[in-house]
């Protein structure tokens, strides 16, 4: 007759064979609307992990910001309400310092060479510097956020055109002080706060992307665009820690390879959105300023690379040495 413990164990392993897998949905968001993107790009690493599990694993995004602003989302994945978040990187300065080298002004000299660094080894680097960290954060991937640039009602073409001009900055200090050396006075708020901010005056105006100009109706306000190009700040996207850790390690190991897809994806989307935003905000009546004195808003704002960068100097040259 067989043994009670190994009736036990077999009964056990064929209840294990036959239970459903459960099904698991995870929760994604982003700032951003339906369509912009990152949002699609992210919906799609959605679509693929549905079909590469059977359903077993599905993405539900939660775009347009329903979730709260970028700081509280980062706290909400942090804490495991939010399964995947894309953010810019800029909000995860003061969650993980050491992601403040990216955040920098002028540190990458294009686009093509931000791009360069993140899909190499030292955007590997940061990714398991912040999955490392105390942050309750697994780094998946990078995403494009172009180049920053400035707009208000005026023209900029160099620090003095910022005198007395209150501007809107992403909330980490780095960029209050970046702006505050660029000449201006910068203000740190939410990104769906700024459009009511510049309406009533609160501020003059802020600094972003084309996308996001337009995307936002910034564009609509502040008509001058100037091309300061001062910060070109990736973005990422994090998966929470402790849902990270209840996933196999070949639903982990799918995961990134969709997340590096994703990354790639929404590079090509990004250029496109740019072209039809541009064409978008040129049709409108803005003006886009081209002859800025790049240079001096460069030497402006040394302080805030020699206060937030000491720290990272080998990892700064390494940055630079990336053709
Ligand atoms: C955008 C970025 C958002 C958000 C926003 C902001 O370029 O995609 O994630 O950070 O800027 O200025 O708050």
């Amino acid at each position: 007759m067989m043994r009670a413990s190994k009736l036990a164990v077999l009964l056990a392993t064929a209840v294990f064979a036959v239970a459903p897998v459960a099904a698991l949905e995870l929760k994604a968001a982003d700032v951003h609307p339906e369509g912009y993107p990152n949002v699609v790009a992210m919906q799609s690493l959605g679509k693929k992990l549905d079909a590469a599990t059977k359903g077993r694993l599905t993405l539900k995004m939660f775009p347009g910001a329903v979730l709260g602003d970028e700081k509280s989302m980062i706290e909400q994945t942090q804490a495991g309400g939010i399964d995947i978040l894309r953010t810019s990187l800029g909000p995860l300065g003061p969650v993980v310092p050491e992601v403040n080298v990216f955040n920098m002004p002028f540190v990458f000299r294009s686009e093509a060479h931000m791009r360069a660094v993140v899909d190499g080894p030292i955007g590997e680097e940061i990714l398991t510097k912040i999955t490392n960290s105390s942050a309750n954060l697994v780094a998946l991937g990078w995403m494009d956020g172009g180049t920053r640039n400035l707009y208000t009602k005026k023209a900029v073409r160099k620090p003095a055109d910022l005198a007395g001009q209150k501007v809107r900055m992403m909330g980490n200090p780095l960029f209050v002080d970046t702006m505050n050396a660029m000449g201006g006075s910068g203000i740190s708020m939410g990104f769906g706060e700024l459009y009511s901010a510049m309406q009533t005056g609160v501020v003059d105006g802020a600094e972003n992307n084309v996308p996001s100009y337009v995307t936002g109706n910034h564009f609509t306000v502040a008509k001058v665009y100037s091309l300061t190009g001062h910060l070109i700040i990736p973005e990422i996207f994090v998966f929470s820690k402790a849902k990270w850790a209840k996933l196999s390690a070949e639903d982990q190991t799918l995961i990134k390879k969709l997340a590096r897809e994703a990354q790639m994806e929404q590079r090509q989307l990004w250029d496109k959105r740019v072209t039809m935003d541009t064409a978008r905000m040129k049709a409108s009546g803005v003006t886009i300023v081209a002859d800025v004195d790049k240079d001096a808003f460069f030497k402006a704002t040394q302080p805030v690379r020699d206060k937030y960068g000491s720290a990272y100097a080998d990892l700064i040259k390494r940055i630079q040495a990336v053709k």
